[in-house]
């Protein structure tokens, strides 16, 4: 903070500014608009036990092929990682999506998601490192093997998800370039494709591409994916094609989606919601039911697949594995 000084003071007020001009819906109390999501997503959830049920009843060798999708082979779900809760339908989580470089409307990005292109698909991950590299999504489907988690996912608007990852850890593919010791950061970035990417147009106040970051120690966490699958399907755009980072005990916005750039870096770097509203979306952004966001409690969140208001649990539920990441020296 004290080396970047005075130019991110200015660009922070510049994107401050900006967001006040700017009222995406996620910067709503979600309470405002739950009555009418419940109402849909019961609906929906309706439509998906209907459906995988018809699915079941008449095509079992079908739903036998996509227990194992070509380019997923052997994803087998790895039980060390399951809350034993029950998944979020499919299509609610392939339909209720923050991708803001296509909408700010959650359940119109997978209809605008057509003309993006996932292939080929390359990714960077240099910086401080002794072996900066370039991977093809077949070399990194083939860097470590891939297996399935559920996770509970929790976004910071206040709702949250159940679903079935594919991937693997981000440390995996971290080790291959061999981070240097002054390494100190991970920053991620979002590929910029606004010709593919009606939303990017029109934010044209926010710093894109969207970028995040993690701490090292974050980062080489066990728990950190890279999924490239989602309900043992590669994954949809909408949800992030090819590559998307998953962090289960921080705020959703932290698992950026369609990475081409993973760069390891000695100072903390500047991310997009940061930038636009460092006291809403600080940089750490772990799930803690204790602070509030500015706007609105983070006390309960609302169970997309039931409606149901549930507790918020510290770290997303992970505090076993990750609170001695953050115990004070
Ligand atoms: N590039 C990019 N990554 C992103 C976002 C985004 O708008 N752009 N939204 C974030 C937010 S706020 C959430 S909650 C999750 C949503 O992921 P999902 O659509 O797979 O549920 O993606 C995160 N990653
Ligand atoms: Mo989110």
């Amino acid at each position: 903070m004290k080396i970047r000084g005075g130019k991110v003071r200015v660009s922070r007020q510049l994107t401050r500014m900006a967001s006040i001009h700017i009222h995406p819906p996620w910067h709503m109390p979600e309470r405002l608009v739950t009555p009418e999501n419940i109402h849909r997503n019961r609906r929906r959830f309706l439509q998906e036990l209907g459906y995988a049920g018809s699915a079941l009843a008449l095509v079992p060798s079908l739903l036998a092929q996509t227990a194992a999708p070509a380019g997923e082979p052997g994803a087998k779900r790895n039980p060390a990682y399951d809350p034993k809760l029950a998944l979020t339908p499919e299509r609610l989580a392939t339909t209720y999506n923050n991708y803001y470089e296509f909408s700010t409307t959650k359940d119109r990005v997978h209809k605008l998601v057509g003309p993006f292109r996932i292939s080929p698909w390359t990714l960077w991950v240099g910086g401080l490192c002794e072996k900066p590299a370039t991977f093809t999504m077949e070399e990194i489907l083939r860097l470590a093997p891939l297996e399935e988690r559920v996770y509970r996912f929790r976004c910071v608007e206040a709702w949250s998800m159940v679903v079935p990852w594919t991937g693997f850890p981000l440390a995996k593919l971290l080790e291959k370039v061999v981070p240097k010791s002054e390494a100190r950061f991970v920053k991620f970035t979002t590929v910029l494709r606004p010709e593919e990417m009606p939303g990017i147009a029109r934010l044209p106040n926010y710093p894109w591409p969207y970028t995040e970051g993690l701490r090292i120690d974050e980062a080489m966490h066990p728990l950190v994916l890279l999924a490239t699958g989602l309900y043992g399907k590669p994954m949809p755009k909408q949800n992030g094609a090819p590559i998307r980072l998953v962090v289960p005990w921080k705020y959703g916005f932290k698992s950026i989606k369609s990475v081409v750039k993973i760069e390891l870096v000695q100072e903390q770097p500047a991310t997009l919601w940061e930038s636009l509203s460092p006291q809403e979306y600080p940089f750490e952004s772990n799930v803690d039911p204790k602070v509030s966001h500015p706007r609105w409690s983070q006390a309960t969140e609302r169970d997309l697949a039931t409606g149901d208001r549930i507790p918020t649990l510290p770290y997303n539920g992970y505090g076993d594995e990750v609170a001695k990441l953050y115990a004070r020296k």
